[in-house]
């Protein structure tokens, strides 16, 4: 079923050099079309929107911190399945509990610093979009 998704590369994705490799990894999945994609720091006030469902929790003051921390690429990626499509290439949220040959798996070690966001379903993707891409939404 074609769907879109709100992926965002974080911080630690662009300060090392993973964006490339991600972005290709997404690329290279059939029936799948980046619909848009931009570098930018992220603010406090659209974090806040973004992980309004975890406040309070004992990560998100760290969370938000680390994700205003540098530049981040959000994408928009519209296609067959993407939504369970990218989520399983990201791989669970505990980079410690990804498997081998997933993003966060090959390459991320712990869970504040897991490279990759991506929509968890369609509701998700419909509010995330508005968030970031509201000219797309
Ligand atoms: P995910 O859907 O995999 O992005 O994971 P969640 O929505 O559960 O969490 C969002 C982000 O909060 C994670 F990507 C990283 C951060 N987080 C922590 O730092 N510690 C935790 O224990 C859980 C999440």
């Amino acid at each position: 079923m074609p769907q879109r998704s709100l992926v965002l590369l974080k911080p630690d994705a662009v300060r090392r050099g993973l964006v490339g490799e991600i972005v290709s990894r997404i690329e290279r999945k059939a029936n799948w079309t980046l619909v848009a994609m931009e570098l930018r720091t992220l603010d406090q006030a659209t974090l806040e929107q973004h992980y309004a469902e975890h406040v309070g929790k004992p990560f998100y003051e760290p969370l938000m911190e680390f994700m205003g921390s540098g530049p981040s690429v959000a994408l928009i990626v519209e296609g067959e399945s993407v939504i369970e499509g990218v989520r399983a290439l990201a791989g669970k949220t505990n980079p410690l509990e990804a498997g081998p040959g997933t993003i966060r798996g090959d390459y991320a070690t712990i869970t504040r610093e897991n490279l990759i966001h991506a929509s968890d379903s369609d509701s998700s993707a419909e509010r995330e979009i508005k968030i970031f891409f509201p000219n797309h939404a």
